[in-house]
């Protein structure tokens, strides 16, 4: 067995005070430090748009942030503007270590498709290529853990759960939106692709 720690999306945006502020995202971070001595490989992953991206509720006249629209590949939910590529919102927390990461990940650079997951972008098809960085290390094995839960947590799990890894996430290292349930229902979709969830 070989295991990475897959450490989603912790960046200023997603913490107190950052254009998409998830409650408490900052609290994770002590505890997934902790957690990078345990694991073979780290990789980081950052969501990365440029300005304009199409998920920004700002780039569709007449639609607010959160509100769910459908793009050529299914439904999306337009988000406030974030992490804008080189900006301090999609910088890392500055607490997390990230001099213990063997790989970085970006995703969500394409202006036309939003990349909630570590693996695919939200066409389902589209790959960033850390399948394959996985696979040539020889890793089978994931803990993954960050921002947000029931977005990038959950997409990222589920994708590598249907690609074959074992995938555990540490609910107690990741923090939600929340957004009209999706908590609830990313629980259960993870559940359902055979994702472990502890504590
Ligand atoms: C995320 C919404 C938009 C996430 C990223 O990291 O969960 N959520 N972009
Ligand atoms: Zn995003």
């Amino acid at each position: 067995m070989t295991h990475a720690l897959i450490v989603i999306d912790v960046q200023n945006d997603f913490c107190p005070g950052g254009a998409l502020a998830v409650t408490d995202g900052d609290q994770i971070v002590p505890g997934i430090n902790d957690l990078m001595t345990q694991a073979d490989a780290v990789v980081l992953t950052q969501d990365w748009h440029p300005a304009g991206h199409s998920s920004f509720a700002s780039t569709h006249q007449g639609h607010d942030p959160y509100a769910l629209i459908q793009m050529p590949y299914g439904p999306q939910v337009l988000w406030p503007d974030h992490c804008i590529q080189g900006s301090t919102g999609a910088a890392f927390h500055a607490d997390l270590n990230t001099d213990r990461a063997d790989m970085i990940i970006r995703k969500g650079y394409n202006p036309a498709i939003d990349s909630y997951s570590a693996f695919f972008e939200n066409d389902h098809k589209t790959p960033t290529g850390l399948q394959g960085y996985l696979r040539t290390r020889g890793i089978d094995t994931l803990t993954m853990v960050g921002l947000a839960t029931d977005f990038c947590v959950n997409f990222s799990a589920v994708d590598a759960a249907k690609l074959g890894f074992d995938v555990t996430v540490r609910m107690d290292l990741c923090r939600a939106i929340d957004l009209d349930g999706s908590l609830i229902a990313a629980v259960e979709g993870m559940k359902a692709a055979g994702v472990t969830l502890t504590p």
